[in-house]
């Protein structure tokens, strides 16, 4: 067993702690994206508590990797990850959505340390994601890029371009997540417009694909690591996801898609998330 049992129990603990984050804020700011910023943690603590090369003191440190939220809504999680990484002050979370915050609704990487692309506009962070990357490959230079997509995020035209221009242009320096929990804006992802069988159509545009449990740290960190050997094409990990996960009242509603949590439930909800 590579990733040691402690080590696991830490960024388990660092999830908890990040959705509590979440919570808080979102509640505070009486706005925000609870359901899909929830259901994306374990694979933001997993990219930035173990994956990614990069310095939270440095943030322009040019050998740094890259990740791109490109579900830019669930900025929530990312703040709350990059508080816990010591970007900025955890304090500063409570100034989420607030006028001249450096947190803003949407993740702009003009304000917040950190940030690497402004994203909200849903499509287009996996073309961002694709340049940058194709630009370190004729560089020679070693950075790899990771984003996150929603699912519903799929039903966007201009991902299935870039899918296609991954794949012919060989762009093996780069890793998408799609935080695949079966809901989006207007309800369930197969209603709106279904995107299955979505792990052929992604083998279909010449990507090696790997499904995971998206709340499973160990197995995150197992399946990236396999994913990075003999790595010749652009890779993406389908992972299975629930979306407000971890508040059973959350869980699944779709009416907490975009709206944070009554004030009145918030004790409640961090007793939840203090338990597992
Ligand atoms: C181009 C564009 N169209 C519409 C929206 C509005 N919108 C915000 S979130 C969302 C649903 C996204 O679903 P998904 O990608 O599955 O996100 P998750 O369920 O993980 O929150 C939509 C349509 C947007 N942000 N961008």
């Amino acid at each position: 067993m590579r990733h040691k049992v402690e080590i696991i129990k830490e960024l388990e603990r660092k999830a908890s702690i990040a959705r509590q984050e979440v919570v808080k804020m979102t509640s505070n700011a009486n706005s925000g994206h609870l359901g899909g910023s929830l259901s994306c943690i374990e694979i933001l603590v997993a990219l930035y508590f173990h994956q990614l090369k990069h310095d939270p003191k440095n943030p322009s440190w040019a050998k740094r990797d890259r990740f791109i939220l490109s579900k830019g809504h669930a900025a929530p999680a990312l703040y709350a990850i990059l508080a816990l990484r010591g970007y900025f002050p955890k304090e500063e979370l409570s100034s989420l959505r607030k006028i001249n915050s450096r947190l803003q609704g949407m993740p702009d990487n003009r304000k917040t340390p950190g940030v690497e692309v402004s994203t909200g506009s849903l499509g287009q962070g996996l073309s961002v994601a694709l340049g940058m990357a194709l630009g370190f490959k004729l560089a020679g230079r070693k950075n790899h890029v990771y984003a996150l997509l929603g699912d519903g995020e799929l039903d966007e035209g201009q991902i299935w371009e870039a899918a296609m221009f991954a794949s012919a242009r060989k762009i093996n320096n780069v890793t998408v997540f799609v935080d695949r929990n079966y809901g989006q804006n207007d309800g369930r992802t197969e209603e709106v417009l279904s995107i299955e069988p979505i792990v052929s159509k992604w083998l279909a545009c010449g990507w090696n694909v790997f499904e995971v449990n998206g709340h499973n740290i160990k197995e995150i960190l197992d399946v990236l690591d396999r994913s990075m050997e003999n790595r010749s094409k652009p890779t993406i990990l389908i992972a299975k996801t629930v979306k407000g996960k971890g508040i059973s009242f959350v869980e699944n509603k779709h009416e907490y898609h975009a709206r944070p949590l009554p004030r009145e439930l918030v004790n409640q909800a961090i007793a939840e998330l203090e338990k597992r």
